[in-house]
């Protein structure tokens, strides 16, 4: 049987990127899902900490993913849903497998260098750049892995930019096992989506994300019908009024020709799309784009506001609660059995 696991921080309200690149996967992965197979769904606010957060605002962040989770169409009854910060066994296994990894190897991790280095196209991690680093950005890895390890995960579905983060995973997999000569640890699988990453509508050479400045770069899951269709009828995209795809040489256009098979209602190819445009303008496509992302993010807005105000909050409160026991009690099992071999004393 498979132990799915993923994770969302909560910074803002997901994207497009979030959404094809994740959460629609992990909808799907649930929908497929026998009836021994475990889900897990973890809102993961101490990755958010990593960078600096207001406390009130990361509180409603928090509740406000989890109705976003449960508006695309999780269920909590099929799949556990809870906030990282409620389970303290995650921050236990994190400082255990900090103590057998390599630091040379999360130094070799490109996405708190990205984080850090935003602006600076030299892209140098020189003195003054090493100072401001903090070092729960530079070890986060460590977290994630200890999420996804404390959950005997098999399978974790994630976007194509986390890849470099489940090798890792991996990695503290087999420097754990190998110090305290057991299998006990399992070593994950990484299920991609089909969708590669989704870029910013404003520069299609950076991903989309919730935290970039810039509204207009990206599209909600609870954006309106009218918004969605701005935001790609104003995509930069490049000087050829005309639809081919080539990622390499027109990275705005591949973008919208993605997201339209993406969004399409049968599968299809960003190649099949531009040749079902072919002879027609970006403006063809825009149109094509915003049809599309609007048709597959139909109900979401709504079920999103309903489920925020349902019985007055309690509906999420009590899902909260429920999802905290079932991920403790599955983390505590690993833990036991962690101290155990470890050395260290047990919780009573
Ligand atoms: N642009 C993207 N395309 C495809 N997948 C993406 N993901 C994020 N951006 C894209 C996937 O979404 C999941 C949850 O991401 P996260 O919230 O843990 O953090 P992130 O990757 O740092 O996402 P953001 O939106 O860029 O957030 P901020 O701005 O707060 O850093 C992951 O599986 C990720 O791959």
């Amino acid at each position: 049987y498979a132990v799915v696991f993923s994770g969302i921080q909560p910074t803002g309200t997901p994207h497009l990127g979030n959404y094809l690149g994740a959460m629609r996967q992990w909808r799907r992965l649930q929908d497929m899902a026998g009836d021994e197979d475990k889900l897990l769904f973890s809102i993961v606010d101490l990755h958010a900490i990593t960078m600096p957060q207001d406390a009130e605002a990361l509180r409603s962040r928090r509740r406000e993913m989890l109705a976003a989770l449960l508006a695309i169409g999780l269920d909590p009854k099929r799949s556990t849903l809870f906030y990282q910060s409620s389970v303290m066994q995650h921050t236990e296994l994190m400082w255990i497998l900090s103590c057998t990894a390599s630091m040379g190897y999360l130094g070799r991790m490109t996405q708190y260098k990205s984080k850090l280095l935003a602006g600076n196209k030299a892209g140098d991690l020189d003195e003054a750049v090493s100072s401001r680093l903090k070092l729960g950005l530079f070890s986060y890895p460590v977290l994630q892995a200890a999420d996804i390890l404390v959950h005997r995960a098999t399978h974790v579905p994630v976007g194509d930019d986390q890849k470099q983060h489940l090798e890792f995973a991996r990695e503290c997999v087999t420097n754990f096992n190998h110090t305290y000569d057991q299998e006990l640890l399992v070593s994950p699988q990484t299920i991609t989506a089909p969708s590669s990453r989704v870029m910013s509508l404003r520069d299609p050479s950076q991903k989309m994300s919730k935290s970039s400045p810039n509204v207009r770069s990206r599209i909600l899951i609870t954006s309106t019908p009218n918004e969605i269709r701005q935001r790609i009828m104003s995509a930069v995209t490049d000087n050829t009024n005309a639809v081919t795809y080539e990622p390499n040489d027109r990275p705005g256009v591949a973008n919208l020709l993605e997201l339209t098979a993406q969004c399409s209602p049968n599968p299809t190819t960003p190649a099949d799309v531009a040749d079902l445009l072919m002879g027609g303008t970006l403006g063809d496509l825009k149109n094509a784009c915003a049809e599309a992302v609007t048709a597959e993010l139909r109900g979401i807005r709504d079920r999103y506001t309903e489920l925020l105000e349902r019985q007055g909050g309690k509906y999420l409160v009590d899902i909260e609660a429920a999802g905290a026991e079932v991920a403790r009690r599955n983390a505590e099992e690993t833990m036991r059995l962690v101290r155990d071999v470890v050395g260290l004393a047990s919780l009573r």
